[in-house]
């Protein structure tokens, strides 16, 4: 009886480690579908779901097509590791394209790390990020190539700034990493930090930080926070009368907070880590489709999950020349496929991209934009020389 018990468990232990890769071949996308984060998670949706017709299109791996299996992470971190549990076990997914929020990479990608499956980070830019782990990296450029551009660009419109007010959401890990660049930064342009202030991502009243701003007369506001708060935030700022110039950072480059802040979000200056008119053969393809289909310039975090998405089947491609993915065993194929991921050199949206030895992205060129509202929901980001 015993005998037969164990013999059925390593039968079963075996089926399980010769699992075979599916096909179409899943890759995981775990963004959040729901709550505020979806704010950037419904761009993203869109970028992974436009890499994945077009490079099926093109063949997909070798002949066989990707299917993308999404997971909504919602916007907390209980959500990013239930979504990154089901595509690890439920799904069999190759890799993760995800999570939305630094937050929530901090607690979801340890557990694809000790699964050995790769993730792809399409847009957490706090610092340590790739550092959780060998099986995790990013298409996100960190907070320290991407905050310091908008300062310097804030100082080409008015040389004379001297006196900045900063303001972060002091409960999001992004945040705060970005507010310790933006600050480092604004002290080594000769920046005269007067106020500090802190919120949180789920405040609606800033009645608070607006009066302590307005009280040190500055010239420029910095603000590290997620869209929706961000946005209530600078509308608060407007309507009780700050007329400096307002510098945001990567948690207002989403049109999705335009019907937030409307009028008010006019002139808001924002870092870039893509542009639409970038002019790599790759970009041109993805801007045409995503314009044809949207009547808009593709925003940066679309372009990024689209990036995110390419970059797995790219490196499949070349797992794939060796040995048909049909014919790999699943957690092989994932360790092979993260020391791909990481070798490798990619033609995408955002230019020509590797990864260096954390795991970080090597990319070449930012740019900053600054948002011009056209009436109270609708505007662009106006790309700056
Ligand atoms: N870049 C930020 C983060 O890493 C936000 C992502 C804005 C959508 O959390």
């Amino acid at each position: 009886m015993k005998r037969t018990l164990s013999l059925l468990l390593l039968s079963a232990l075996s089926l399980a480690a010769a699992q075979k890769v599916a096909t179409p071949i899943a890759i995981g996308i775990a963004v959040a579908q729901t709550s505020n984060a979806s704010l950037f998670g419904q761009e993203q949706v869109i970028g992974a779901k436009l890499a994945e017709k077009f490079l099926n299109a093109r063949g997909g791996v070798g002949g066989t097509p990707i299917k993308l299996v999404f997971q909504d992470t919602s916007g907390d971190e209980a959500g990013a590791i239930n979504a990154f549990q089901n595509l690890i076990s439920k799904d069999n997914v190759v890799g993760i394209v995800g999570p939305t929020l630094s937050q929530q990479a901090f607690s979801a990608d340890p557990i694809a790390d000790r699964a050995k499956v790769p993730v792809i980070g399409p847009s957490n830019t706090a610092k340590g990020i790739p550092q959780i782990g060998a099986y995790i990296s990013r298409v996100s450029a960190p907070v320290t190539a991407i905050a310091p551009n908008a300062l310097k660009q804030a100082l080409k419109i008015n040389p004379k700034l001297k006196k900045v007010a900063v303001l972060y959401a002091q409960n999001d890990a992004f945040s705060t990493s970005e507010t310790g660049i933006f600050q480092q930064t604004a002290k080594d342009l000769d920046l005269n930090i007067a106020t500090v202030q802190k919120f949180q991502t789920t405040d609606n009243d800033f009645t608070t930080q607006v009066t302590a701003v307005l009280g040190e007369n500055v010239d420029l506001v910095i603000i590290s926070g997620l869209a929706n708060d961000s946005g209530n935030l600078i509308k608060q700022l407007r309507q009780l009368g700050y007329k400096g110039l307002i510098v945001g950072g990567n948690g207002l480059n989403s049109s999705s907070m335009f019907p937030i802040c409307g009028q008010y979000c006019d002139g808001v200056i924002v870092a870039q880590a893509y542009s639409p008119t970038q002019s790599s053969a790759a970009n041109q393809l993805f801007a045409r489709e995503y314009k044809a289909q949207y009547k808009k310039d593709p925003p940066q975090f679309a372009a990024q999950a689209y990036t995110g998405v390419q970059v797995f089947v790219d490196a499949l491609k070349v797992l794939d020349r060796k040995k048909k993915i049909a014919d790999w065993d699943l957690g092989e194929l994932r360790v092979a496929l993260n020391k791909q991921i990481l070798i490798g050199k990619y033609k995408t949206p955002l230019g020509e991209l590797s990864f260096d030895k954390d795991g970080d992205i090597v990319q070449q060129a930012f740019y900053v934009a600054q948002i011009k509202m056209k009436d109270a929901k609708n505007g662009t980001f106006v790309f700056l020389k």
